[in-house]
């Protein structure tokens, strides 16, 4: 099985409503898709991104032990207003081109999902903004992933099994090294590497914004014996004072088709400030979904 991948540039052509179909069907039963754009293949072949990351590299060792509750990985994180290394000034000029880049395709998958879940135009975006229309900033940030080489790969995870807390991921990865893998009807399958391809995948926000038709899917990364894995992770989540609830359209959308599923569904996703559920999220990255809503519904 492999995830499916679209080429974004056909939303403005002849195939506008074939891709905004094929988004709609990777949303409701994958959580995760790949975006293409051939321009991007241009572009990231000039940029100077990766070559940066060398530089930054670390000289891990392994150990032989089974280690729990770590990630076989080295991390840093950009926002827009992080300290930057002076010795590479290309870097922080790249990485805010990228950002700029990937926050406007973030909008747009947006953009998409307001219109495949029959929201408003800029519904989400809004949400996220806390109702308001650009007076409060969503959080948009950047992980930088290392994934070293490690001789036991059986012992230690690259990343263990978590949704993402927030809206939308958009996932620059590693071309040569795999190890992205994703829970599909209970099974692990790859996110087979695209060169110049970005995964992008939606967090728990918008499951609860969507009402539940959107899932916030699990995904992990395993540790290699060969090859260094990097990866360029943009989280596009709210405001940390945004109330995040589900659309009420979507609810009462359900309710035509199935009322059953309509008392489920609103009991499962409460009203709740998005600052809150990243304090319960710090504590239960790694643990079931379902008591994340609890403990912030307690709030
Ligand atoms: O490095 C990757 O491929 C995935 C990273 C990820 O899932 C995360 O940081 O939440
Ligand atoms: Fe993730």
């Amino acid at each position: 099985m492999a995830i499916p991948v679209i080429d974004f540039s056909k939303l403005n052509g002849e195939e506008r409503a074939k891709t905004l179909a094929q988004i709609a069907t990777c949303c409701e039963e994958w959580g995760f898709f790949q975006s293409f754009k051939k321009e991007r293949e241009e572009n990231f072949n000039k940029s100077t991104a990766v070559k940066l990351l060398n530089e930054v590299e670390k000289n891990n060792k392994c150990n032989n032990g089974k280690v729990e509750n770590v990630e076989w990985e080295d991390v840093f994180l950009l926002t827009d207003d992080n300290g930057w290394p002076f010795h590479v000034p290309q870097f922080r000029k790249t990485m805010k081109e990228y950002r700029i880049e990937l926050k406007n395709l973030a909008e747009r998958v947006m953009e998409v999902m307001d219109e495949n879940l029959g929201l408003p135009k800029g519904y989400i975006k809004k949400a996220f903004n806390n109702g308001k229309n650009g007076s409060e900033n969503p959080f948009f940030g950047t992980k930088v992933s290392h994934y070293p080489p490690c001789p036991n790969p059986e012992m230690v995870n690259g990343l263990r099994a978590h949704t993402d807390a927030g809206g939308v991921i958009l996932l620059f990865q590693d071309d040569q090294v795999d190890g992205l893998q994703i829970l599909k009807d209970g099974e692990w399958i790859d996110v087979q590497p695209i060169q110049n391809a970005i995964v992008i995948n939606t967090g728990d926000q918008i499951e609860v914004l969507s009402n539940g038709k959107y899932k916030s899917v699990w995904h992990r990364v395993l540790a290699k014996e060969n090859g260094n894995r990097r990866s360029i992770a943009s989280f596009y989540n709210p405001s940390y004072k945004a109330t995040i609830a589900p659309a009420p359209q979507l609810i009462g959308e359900i309710n035509k088709d199935n009322k059953e599923d309509q008392v489920k569904l609103i009991s499962n996703y409460p009203s709740f400030v998005f600052g809150d559920y990243m304090n319960v999220y710090t504590e239960q990255k790694f643990l079931p979904k379902e008591p994340r809503f609890q403990a912030v519904r307690a709030m």
